[in-house]
């Protein structure tokens, strides 16, 4: 009996023994949470030079890793195998994670230049009291086209992407509410409907689309626009802006129907251990210059009415990227439709993806 005891003690040791060993090596590391933040958000999404700036002003070592859609990125922070710090899920996305404690509540307290965004962008639906999220960018989502390449078409509505002149010369990007939602509101549907008919409906109508679809693409869709790989493409407003810099010739319009608004927000994941770094980089998003540079270089709308002053009224004053409120009226916000919705809106998706091939 003693000798059990014995072995059962010395198991105890060497495991706990080990337990510490690894605390110690992690944190010698960086890795104990202290200093370093883990940032999950969508590609191509900030100015890389902010980051360094952020590291140096802050001594905390930023891990950056990116996502391409608000799927990939839920079903990551679900699963739980890396604990980030930072994400930037957009309005349905923080509505679903909220309702499945996958966010924490942020303190307010610690951020200061919160007082720079542009009221109209605080205390939206998906967070009434901006409890778990703090805006980042907005945008719609429309069509760019280049008019050298499309035939004369003038782009207003959905259905001119339908067009047979259009043959294998329109990219999608790859989202499943952007592209179900394009069928829905060519259809006169709202993008967030559920009836099944009008859902199997917009899918008819998408396969439609196939042989105008040359292929759907990821943040790559930029660079493949602006070298003229395609004559017209669904995009968020944002990647058009970026694309129309590096080739003047395009254009973005925001089809008659209507189409969607959206906003992408910063969230802290409730698994996150560098929560007071995280707050550091939040206040350090919302400052005026810093934003100003985030939007330069990234090309999507700002919420920040501060930085928005900052810069050059060729950006601030273009009302395909910051729509008047007659085009506003037009557009609808995604709503957290249900788990069972939101993967039915996948699998419909994945149908004409599928019946691409
Ligand atoms: C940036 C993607 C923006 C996401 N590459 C729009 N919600």
């Amino acid at each position: 009996m003693k000798q059990i005891v014995r072995m059962f003690l010395v198991i105890f040791i060497v495991c706990f023994g080990l337990i510490y060993l690894v605390n110690y090596m992690n944190k010698s590391a960086g890795y104990s949470g202290d200093n370093t933040l883990t940032i999950y958000n969508w590609g191509d999404y900030i100015d890389p030079d902010l980051i360094t700036r952020f590291e140096s002003e802050t001594g905390i070592k930023v891990i950056y890793q990116t996502f391409d859609s608000n799927e990939a990125m839920m079903t990551k922070i679900k699963q739980g195998g890396t604990s980030y710090d930072i994400s930037i899920p957009s309005e349905y996305a923080i509505d679903k994670m909220r309702a499945e404690g996958l966010i924490q509540p942020i303190d307010h307290s610690k951020l200061p230049n919160l007082q720079y965004i542009d009221p109209r962008f605080l205390g939206l639906s998906f967070d009434p009291n901006n409890d778990y999220s703090i805006p980042y960018f907005w945008g719609t989502v429309g069509i760019i086209y280049n008019p050298n390449l499309v035939g004369g078409i003038t782009f207003e509505s959905w259905d001119d992407l339908w067009s047979e002149e259009l043959s294998n010369n329109v990219f999608l990007l790859d989202g499943a509410r952007e592209v179900i939602g394009m069928g829905l509101n060519s259809l006169g549907y709202s993008l967030n409907d559920t009836n099944e008919a009008h859902l199997q409906e917009a899918l008819k109508k998408l396969s439609q689309l196939t042989p105008n679809v040359k292929a759907i693409v990821g943040d790559e869709i930029k660079m493949l626009m602006a070298g003229e790989e395609a004559a017209a493409a669904l995009v968020w407003s944002g990647d058009a802006s970026e694309i129309m810099d590096d080739n003047e010739e395009l254009d973005y319009i925001v089809p008659n129907e209507g189409s969607n608004l959206w906003f992408d927000n910063i969230v802290i994941p409730s698994t996150a251990r560098n929560i007071d770094g995280a707050h550091q980089f939040i206040n350090f998003m919302l400052d005026p210059e810093v934003a100003a540079l985030n939007t330069e270089y990234v090309g999507y709308s700002t919420p920040n009415y501060a930085a928005l002053e900052l810069l050059d009224e060729e950006i601030s004053g273009d009302e395909r990227f910051y729509p008047d409120e007659e085009l506003t009226a037009r557009l609808e916000v995604y709503k957290n439709l249900g788990p069972r919705m939101l993967s039915h809106y996948n699998d419909l998706f994945l149908e004409f993806k599928m019946h691409r091939k």
